[in-house]
């Protein structure tokens, strides 16, 4: 926990649900990170490295672990290290000691690991108890009943691995019995694969398919199992998989998720961050163009918001806002620049370790990112940071003289641990399994290039990667607001309209109305002004009409729950910029219903103080105290709106409340906004923020530790800079009260800056004409909330030229006009079925909605 410098132990720290199910009390970083010490030329540090896992770490842990994490992360660094431990002892040098102890422990976690596969399916539970496997009362997991796609398909590697290491066949068969389930179970028709898998039925659980959450190391490990195995079928299953990627679900520079058994149908309006492993993929696949067109899409929302967020829409808006330094981009750039040889790759990562280093670097490490609009940290830094972003940066700078073994030799399982290809050629006694599945026939298409190499690939062009990167430069700055932009293929062949698309949809246009009814869904305007849609399939005039309905009512349902999304105020930052923080350290805030609203105006800086009484619910006794300062005061016994009173009277200048909630954290709860006390709070002036305990504890221990304490409270954690650092003050208390309104007006430059990044956030957030479509037939498309409340007054997203106007600057008020116009979307109850193609729309509905409430 780089924040509170402390390791992250099992059920010493609040839980945060499934993230902590990759922690076994088995020492993860240590483990994730052996073999990077090799790669980055620590060898003495391996060493002693080994000899602590050796020594400290325990394996028979009575904790309830995730089968798929501690197979890559745990599993995957034994073998890591000891495949570099007996190459390291080969040389001579170091190591000279090692007995395959790593291995033994491998081989131990692995028995482990083996009653997971007890299913009839043979695809693994999710879960188990290292102590007490599953089932048996104290294992305290086995009830579980579905998986996901990558948990059960990401195991051959490090299995394999284990099994031609050790020479025990069960491991690798295993892995393979679960491989050739999945493959069996692919949609016949799609050849995709949907995200979670009933583990007793084999009957698809979500339906959705991408090559991002819940799939991305399933297709990653086929290919890599024919790598490093050399077994044609992983090849072909592979490629069967890649053929389907391709026809459905990219859309280059997209990749969306669609559903396996309506392909040309898109599951989503957003991406994951998951998939930006998938350009590596395609590189060691051999297709270069495609690889280069994602990875410079995502770049380019890298270059805007400092990290990719966890999810963002088609037109490139935060969709989930938190990273938690994720390697995949990383490791995409590492293959790219491999197999172009270009130094735009090495730009890139330049980029990337500069943002790491200047917004994620803490003093006890790097901090995942909370929330990449503000800047604000999470005290948490994932073994697979070490495992896999130090590796992979390390190695796109690294010749190949700073490596002191050969790279090629090896391959990298999908937490960067490095397998050697030899494995291929050792204890292949397990029998290549004749599945009796057919391949599918590919076209050609599929196999244009196999063989990545520089001369092969761009003979006299070395332009190539450039030219395809242009026309991708300016697309998440440029780009018009898009919605689902794949419309069914069969509409078009047959010359029929596309159906009505929601955010298109207008409550006063008879067309429209029309059509609805069509659709069979029918319109409810509510007495408070609000309209209600509700469908009736049966009501409507085909079955593929009732079709058109079920997918319009998804849309809306989605743009409804996008839009009351996007009216909640964004979270806010407090970031501690005096010594020795200099603005390194920043926490998750609330907002505030009510003061000063930093989104709009400069921010607020200035040396922190205890209020008395510290809940601030009456006259303060030490006015003099928090004169010119902001005030720190405990929640509860009195109104939000009433703190504040209380010490803007004292002089503040603002206000943190603090969670009276001990062990309360923005890690573990949810964030919500100060509210008002019901009246007229105009009066309240200053900014007011909230921090949950863990986080107001930062700030109480550093005043404990440093007595002086300057904070900024903002909307966007300001840049740290060599600046913050010189802009320290000397800690008088007249000097606080000074510094700030000076400091205010000095820094008003950048804080300008600031303001209009946040203000074309907030504007895009809380604009849902933001969501309007550049349609297909060029019509201007209009935001439907405005068209319901005033249809006359039409907000252009697009003109007739394709161009976007600008909708940055349109005043951030109308949002809030807009909060009565959303259509409230809810479900009318079925009479009776219809026929087949309505049961998998609901279906299909169905998995939309776990789909949304789902994490990554
Ligand atoms: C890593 O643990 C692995 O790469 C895994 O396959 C999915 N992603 C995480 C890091 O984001």
């Amino acid at each position: 926990m780089p924040l509170t410098c402390r390791g992250r132990v099992r059920g010493q720290e609040p839980s945060r649900g499934d993230v902590d199910d990759a922690l076994g009390k088995f020492s993860l970083t240590l483990i994730d990170s052996l073999d990077t010490l090799v790669v980055l030329n620590k060898t003495k540090e391996f060493e002693d490295a080994v000899r602590k896992v050796l020594r400290d770490v325990n394996l028979d842990n009575d904790v309830v672990v995730s089968v798929f994490e501690t197979n890559i992360r745990v599993l995957g660094g034994l073998l890591g290290g000891h495949s570099l431990a007996i190459m390291l002892k080969e040389k001579g040098e170091y190591m000279q000691w090692y007995n395959d102890e790593l291995l033994q422990m491998a081989k131990q976690l692995g028995y482990k690991l083996l009653p997971a596969f007890n299913t009839t399916s043979g695809l693994p539970y999710p879960r188990i108890n290292l102590k007490f496997g599953i089932r048996k009362p104290e294992a305290r997991t086995g009830t579980e009943t579905d998986t996901c796609t990558a948990c059960a398909g990401t195991l051959i590697l490090e299995f394999a691995a284990l099994s031609r290491f050790t020479g025990a066949t069960i491991f690798e068969e295993y892995a393979r019995k679960a491989l050739d389930f999945l493959w069996e179970k692919r949609q016949r028709s799609s050849n995709l694969v949907g995200v979670t898998i009933n583990i007793h039925t084999g009957d698809w659980v979500r339906k959705d398919s991408g090559v991002g959450a819940g799939i991305d190391s399933y297709y990653e490990y086929l290919l890599k199992a024919y790598v490093l195995l050399g077994d044609d079928s992983f090849l072909e299953r592979f490629n069967t998989h890649y053929d389907a990627i391709m026809r459905y679900i990219s859309q280059p520079p997209l990749l969306l998720d669609v559903h396996i058994h309506k392909p040309m149908l898109n599951a989503r309006t957003w991406m994951d961050a998951l998939l930006a492993f998938f350009p590596g993929l395609q590189v060691l696949k051999g297709d270069i163009r495609p690889a280069i067109e994602t990875h410079e899409m995502l770049y380019q929302v890298i270059k805007k918001h400092n990290f990719l967020p966890e999810a963002f829409t088609t037109d490139f808006r935060v969709h989930w806002a938190q990273h938690p330094l994720r390697p995949e981009f990383a490791e995409s750039t590492y293959f790219l620049y491999k197999a172009t040889g270009d130094p735009y790759y090495l730009e890139v990562g330049k980029t990337l370790i500069e943002n790491l280093n200047k917004y994620a670097r803490v003093p006890c490490g790097f901090a995942a990112m909370k929330d990449v609009r503000t800047g604000s940290h999470e005290d948490r830094m994932d073994s697979f940071f070490l495992a896999e972003m130090f590796k992979y940066l390390y190695l796109l700078f690294a010749d190949k003289e700073d490596i002191i073994f050969d790279i090629e030799d090896y391959i990298f399982t999908t937490e960067a641990h490095l397998l050697p290809l030899w494995l291929s050629t050792t204890n292949q006694s397990i029998s290549k399994k004749n599945t009796t599945s057919e391949y599918t026939e590919l076209d050609d298409s599929n196999f244009d290039w196999t063989c990545p190499n520089t001369q092969i690939l761009f003979p006299n062009d070395p332009l190539y990667a450039q030219s395809i990167r242009e026309p991708l430069k300016n697309v998440v700055d440029k780009s018009c607001p898009r919605g689902i932009i794949r419309v069914r293929e069969e509409s078009f062949r047959s010359g029929a309209k596309p159906p009505l698309r929601a955010r298109d949809f207008m409550a006063t246009n008879p067309e429209h109305l029309e059509i609805l009814k069509k659709m069979g869904v029918s319109l409810i305007h509510l007495k408070d002004g609000r309209v209600q849609l509700v469908q009736h399939a049966i009501q409507a005039a085909s079955s593929i009409d009732a079709e058109d309905g079920l997918r319009f009512m998804q849309e809306m349902i989605e743009l409804s729950s996008q839009q009351q999304k996007e009216q909640q105020l964004p979270p806010r930052a407090v970031q501690i910029v005096s010594h020795p923080f200099f603005g390194r350290v920043v926490l998750t805030a609330g907002p505030a219903q009510f003061g000063l609203d930093l989104s709009k105006h400069k921010e607020t800086r200035g040396f922190v103080a205890s209020s008395k009484p510290y809940n601030g619910c009456s006259e303060l006794t030490n006015p003099e105290a928090v004169m010119g300062k902001i005030a720190l005061i405990q929640r509860g016994q009195c109104m939000f709106a009433e703190k504040a009173r209380n010490i803007q009277n004292a002089g503040a200048i603002g206000g943190i409340v603090i969670d009276d909630n001990e062990g309360s954290s923005s890690d573990t709860a949810p964030l919500f906004q100060m509210a008002g006390d019901g009246k007229d709070t105009d009066d309240i002036k200053i900014p007011m923020l909230f921090l949950f305990s863990k986080e107001g504890s930062i700030i109480l221990d550093a005043i404990r530790e440093y007595e002086e304490v300057e904070v900024l409270l903002s909307d966007k954690a300001k840049d740290r800079d060599p600046e913050m650092e010189n802009e320290e003050q000397p800690s008088s208390e007249n000097d606080s009260q000074n510094q700030s309104g000076e400091q205010i007006s000095s820094s008003s430059q950048e804080v300008d800056l600031v303001d209009q990044e946040s203000s074309e956030e907030n504007s895009v957030n809380s604009h849902p004409e933001s969501l309007s479509l550049a349609d297909m037939d060029n019509a201007a498309s209009i935001s439907p909330s405005e068209q319901t409340s005033n249809p006359t007054e039409n907000h252009e997203t697009t003109n007739l030229n394709g161009e976007c106007t600008d909708l940055d600057n349109q005043p951030q008020e109308q949002s809030e006009t807009e909060e009565d116009s959303n259509p409230n979307v809810s479900w009318g109850k079925k009479v009776q079925p219809i026929d087949s193609i309505l049961a998998d729309w609901n279906e299909d509905i169905e998995a939309f909605e776990m789909m949304e409430k789902d994490e990554l």
